[in-house]
């Protein structure tokens, strides 16, 4: 079962589903015999991301290294997916610039910032508007949407199957997997 890799980059707002719809794609890909690793925002921050906040600044190195590791998943032949907010335009067109053309597919996880805020399934959104977490995306910092991203998921329109069937069935049209 052979493949070819590649990065499945998913950017959006806090609470837009990303890292649900990453480790359901992980998933699908597993039973397929495709082998994939998550890159997820929310985790490496423990780790390889432990000293980076959320200043524009500290964003774009994240960003920076998580691409950097997604890199090296690919280089070994794999499918990285990653999750991560990804606010910035500039820093995503950077990521991508890592990559050979074809290999880089932009995810944009599209639902309303009210949507995510109904959900706030960790309380953040009330605390960015309590004011006790400040630069959160999408309240205090911008989030910059993809102009024109590989994929188009609206996760609040589209169960989780039907969205990770979408990325699926791209992959095979593009002859990834
Ligand atoms: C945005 C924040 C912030 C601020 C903490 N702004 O939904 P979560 O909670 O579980 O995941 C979010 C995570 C965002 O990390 P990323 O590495 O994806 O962000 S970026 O790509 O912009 O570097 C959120 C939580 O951290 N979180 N403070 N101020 N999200």
């Amino acid at each position: 079962n052979s493949h070819k890799s590649c990065v499945l980059w998913l950017t959006g707002l806090s609470g837009s589903g990303k890292s649900t719809l990453a480790y359901e794609m992980d998933r699908l890909l597993y039973n397929q015999n495709v082998r994939s690793y998550v890159l997820d925002g929310d985790n490496l921050r423990h780790g390889l991301n432990g000293n980076l906040g959320f200043s524009p600044e500290d964003r774009s190195e994240n960003i920076r290294r998580t691409a950097e590791a997604a890199k090296l998943l690919v280089d070994a032949g794999m499918i990285a997916i990653v999750a991560l907010i990804s606010p910035y335009r500039a820093d995503r067109e950077q990521a991508r610039s890592l990559f050979s053309e074809g290999e880089f597919i932009e995810v944009y996880v599209d639902c309303p910032l009210h949507i995510c805020e109904e959900r706030d399934p960790k309380g953040l959104y009330m605390k960015a508007r309590a004011g006790v977490i400040p630069n959160f995306t999408g309240i205090t910092a911008p989030y910059e949407q993809p102009f024109s991203p590989e994929i188009v998921i609206s996760s609040n329109r589209q169960s989780l199957q039907a969205s990770a069937s979408r990325i699926y069935d791209y992959l095979l049209v593009h002859q990834i997997i």
